[in-house]
């Protein structure tokens, strides 16, 4: 049966900006007025001299957040907690991390090449206490050319909707299921985008492998960093965060 039985691409259309509207944490327009407010020189340096493992806490902490708002968006997608409860935890587990870096486009300055964080704009070097500069930059790097789509609310909601839902995560039991849902926010995206004039951004997003990669990298990096620092405490990472990045690692948590 289809998970999504006949839904006027409209009402969808509807539901996904919706969704998105709801759980997207930081509102656009605030976003924009708040681009002049970088860190200072001295706030800069001082999160630089943290040590890596506090400056590694302190944006796992942030990322769970982001992605706990992630988990709502989806369970507020039609259809979506219509599929099994093991094909959502597959699609989630696969996808969120990936639809925060898309989301992370709302909240980055093209200009100065910063990004919303704790209150204010930030530079890549002010992560440079974490030791992984290649990924950061290469986050800055996507953040910079999904800026330049210049995409609209309702297009980030459909491009995360997308990005969660898809039939080709390996795992899922009812690939059918997922692949129709799949399907109809495709038809209601390419509608969308047909009357807005705006059919030319599907060439332009970027290929999906290559969101794959930086999850796939940030994972590599999270394993480099708790080999490196085997005195770090189970419980300084969020469980939401380990189970996510750190599946492999023997944290001795209790969920
Ligand atoms: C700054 C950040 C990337 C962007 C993340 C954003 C702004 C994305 C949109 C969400 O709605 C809100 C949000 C929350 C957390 C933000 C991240 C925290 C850290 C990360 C840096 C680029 C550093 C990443 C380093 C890594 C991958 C090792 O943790």
């Amino acid at each position: 049966m289809s998970p999504c039985p006949r839904v006027p691409a409209e009402q969808l259309t509807q539901n996904v900006l919706a969704s998105h509207r709801a759980t997207c944490q930081l509102g656009a327009e605030d976003l924009r007025l708040r681009r002049g407010d970088t860190f200072t020189r001295e706030e800069v340096s001082a999160y630089q001299r943290q040590p890596a493992a506090e400056m590694w806490q302190r944006c796992a902490g942030r990322i769970t957040e982001a992605v706990q708002h992630v988990v709502e968006f989806a369970k507020r997608l039609r259809g979506f907690m219509e599929l099994s409860q093991h094909d959502q935890i597959v699609l989630l587990k696969a996808g969120a991390m990936e639809v925060v870096l898309v989301r992370m486009c709302r909240a980055f300055d093209a200009e100065t090449r910063t990004v919303f964080f704790e209150g204010k704009y930030a530079g890549a070097e002010l992560f440079r206490a974490l030791g992984c500069h290649e990924l950061v930059g290469s986050i800055f790097d996507f953040a910079q050319s999904l800026s330049a789509l210049r995409f609209s609310e309702s297009e980030v909601a459909f491009v995360s909707a997308l990005v969660l839902v898809n039939a080709s995560r390996p795992w899922l039991q009812e690939q059918g299921k997922v692949a129709r849902l799949q399907g109809h926010l495709d038809i209601a995206f390419r509608l969308l985008l047909r009357r807005t004039q705006r059919e030319g951004l599907l060439a332009r997003l970027p290929p999906r492998g290559r969101l794959r990669a930086l999850c796939w990298q940030h994972i590599q990096q999270l394993g480099t960093f708790l080999r490196q620092h085997p005195g770090v405490p189970p419980a300084a990472f969020p469980p939401l965060y380990r189970e996510l990045f750190a599946p492999d690692v023997d944290t001795g948590a209790t969920r």
